[in-house]
């Protein structure tokens, strides 16, 4: 019966953390999938999420089926977070939000609206972009390419080709974009540079899909979202897809947000509509758990306030592991250029070690990074530091 059926390769960032798992050396380090441990290496449960758990807890009360769109404040609080607090699109009704299953289960429903009331438009992501943005789109049918994004050699944006490519897309065409700390590259387009890329997405009436995954981690959480407050400043129209698993450390909870800022009110209303039709025919509603947990936090002043300053933290701890890895190799490798850790933001950098070296690291020192060679700078800390660096120079030294 099932033996046409295909063996799965396995996902090239999920895999490594069973690889990571069966490594029985006390050494060995995750540098793989992007989870934020703090500086004794554990998964931090954030002050605010215990209090909020606790108040969810006492009394421990029945679990109905949520709304497909999930929690009302859990929406409003995607909707102040991504477009500001007393943003006027949202005081016009001009935004749809659902709750979703995590970051990637709002691009999975974004996709399908997509696919459904634009069947002629193709997707293009970020050369390179993270893996799954390729999976979901192309698995709901739709074509998938890529634009210019990184140049390896000099740790740099290809801004010139990049502009240069999205001016040949055709009109409906969606762009997948990086907000903030570009996944896998770590390296983010300026203020200017986001100006100039939606202006040519206004002109060549192309769709925005921005996907925020790491709001906070970059500069701050107004300063993160500079492109999505932009573009509704523009008056564009814009898909917004928004994950809660790294800023609220709420991974397995699945809690995140699907936007889509739309021209008017009526239009807001038809969007909604088709949202939640798709929900339905998919999974329904979404987790009650981890949508109370967002609501919580996202409306109570007092939590919202303590969970920024606990993002910041996460956000100052990576910054200090990225300076100290870069001033470990420069001392160790003195004519390499290592820079570009301190320059690239969020949990990520992209280091251009070769497939050999990473093969190296894993094999010989337990270090595991993912293969296109980005390494997770949330998974250093003061213990691991020194044998990492060390580590990654012996194998740049050949
Ligand atoms: N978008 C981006 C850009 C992203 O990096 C992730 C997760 C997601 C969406 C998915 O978010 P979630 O809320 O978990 O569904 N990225 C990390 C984990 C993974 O690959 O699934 C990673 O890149 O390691």
């Amino acid at each position: 019966m099932f033996q046409h059926i295909d063996y799965y390769a396995g996902d090239p960032i999920l895999g490594l953390m069973d690889k990571f798992t069966a490594d029985a050396r006390p050494t060995k380090v995750n540098l793989g999938i992007g989870i934020y441990y703090d500086d004794a290496g554990q998964l931090p449960v954030l002050d605010c999420v215990k209090t909020a758990e606790q108040r969810i807890a006492s009394p421990i009360s029945p679990r109905p089926y949520l709304p497909m769109a999930g929690l009302l404040g859990h929406r409003q609080g995607c909707q102040r977070l991504l477009f500001g607090q007393e943003a006027k699109v949202i005081q016009d009704n001009r935004v749809a939000t659902i709750a979703t299953i995590g970051g990637s289960g709002a691009l999975k429903v974004g996709a399908e609206l997509i696919h459904r009331w634009f069947p002629h438009a193709k997707c293009y992501v970020s050369d390179p972009t993270w893996s799954n943005h390729i999976a979901i789109f192309e698995g709901c049918g739709i074509e998938v390419g890529s634009y210019p994004y990184y140049d390896p050699a000099n740790h740099s944006i290809r801004f010139e080709e990049m502009i240069g490519f999205i001016e040949t897309l055709n009109k409906h065409d969606v762009l997948i974009l990086h907000p903030c700390c570009h996944n896998p590259t770590g390296m983010d387009l300026t203020h200017e540079q986001w100006d100039q890329v939606l202006q040519v997405v206004q002109q060549r009436e192309l769709i925005a899909f921005m996907d925020i995954a790491y709001q906070g981690f970059g500069e701050d959480m107004d300063n993160d979202a500079y492109a999505i407050r932009k573009a509704a400043q523009m008056g564009l129209a814009l898909f917004v897809s928004n994950s809660f698993s790294k800023n609220l450390s709420l991974y397995g909870e699945r809690v995140g947000g699907l936007s889509i800022l739309c021209p008017d009110a009526d239009q807001a209303e038809r969007v909604f509509g088709q949202m939640n039709y798709i929900v339905r025919r998919i999974y329904t509603s979404p987790p009650s758990h981890g949508g109370h947990v967002v609501d919580l936090v996202m409306n109570d002043a007092a939590l919202y306030e303590q969970w920024v300053k606990e993002v910041y933290v996460m956000r100052d701890r990576i910054r200090s592991m990225r300076s100290e890895l870069r001033a470990r190799l420069e001392a160790s490798l003195p004519n390499h250029d290592f820079s570009y850790l301190t320059t690239q933001k969020g949990m990520f950098s992209f280091t251009g070690l070769a497939t050999e070296q990473l093969e190296r690291l894993q094999s010989e020192f337990g270090l595991y990074m993912v293969m296109n060679s980005r390494v997770c700078m949330a998974g250093l800390n003061s213990a691991n530091i020194d044998y990492v660096a060390e580590a990654m120079a012996t194998v740049l030294k050949g």
